[in-house]
């Protein structure tokens, strides 16, 4: 997969070509990164493979600030719910919000949840056969994963949301993940990259 670096929008649409080629394989697709916007691409390339599908995305932040194209880290899940017209969305772990995105949340009648809810979990995925989980290691408070982007207190502790993880893949739904917003040049003593393998570990 050939990313330019140069050309945002083409770097997206390579990336969700290059997972749909691995979904019409029925293959599992992982994304590591880097930027949240890649998720965009992804999430795009799962729901043209399974259209019912679901997103559960775990980030200290909404994602939801504009509805532009390409969409950034801060836009791409808006783009998504508001431009692609996607609505199976539940967002945990997110704290930190702009107005904007508070608004635009409740407008749009985004599930959001502060804690690791394992009840709203099951609700929610209870009709759902296929689902896509996004996560964003700034949901993870910042003494376990400083080395990123925009590092929030007050998080996840890595134990729960790796609790969270193996039951849902205990369920058999999960087609497709990503992991972003790592940051090595970020980490203090590597602990971010190890707690991150750690939860990626969870999926092998
Ligand atoms: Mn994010």
């Amino acid at each position: 997969m050939k990313i330019d670096e140069g050309d945002f929008a083409n770097t997206l649409e390579t990336i969700r070509k290059s997972a749909k080629k691995e979904y019409d394989k029925n293959n599992f697709v992982i994304g590591v990164g880097g930027d949240h916007s890649i998720s965009y691409g992804l999430v795009k390339a799962f729901l043209e493979k399974h259209p019912e599908g679901g997103l559960i995305v775990f980030d200290a932040h909404f994602d939801c600030m504009d509805n532009f194209y390409p969409p950034t880290h801060e836009d791409w899940l808006r783009v998504l719910i508001e431009n692609d017209k996607f609505s199976k969305v539940l967002l945990l772990g997110a704290r930190k919000s702009h107005k904007i995105e508070r608004e635009f949340a409740e407008k749009n009648k985004l599930a959001v949840s502060r804690e690791l809810n394992l009840e709203l979990i099951k609700n929610f995925i209870k009709d759902l056969k296929e689902i896509y989980v996004s996560i964003d290691i700034d949901v993870l408070d910042s003494r376990y994963a400083p080395g990123t982007g925009w590092p929030e207190k007050d998080g996840i502790v890595p134990e729960q949301l790796k609790k969270i993880l193996e039951f849902l893949k205990s369920t058999g739904k999960i087609k497709g993940m990503d992991l972003v917003e790592v940051s090595p040049p970020k980490d203090v003593n590597n602990i971010t990259n190890k707690v991150a393998v750690s939860l990626l570990s969870v999926f092998f």
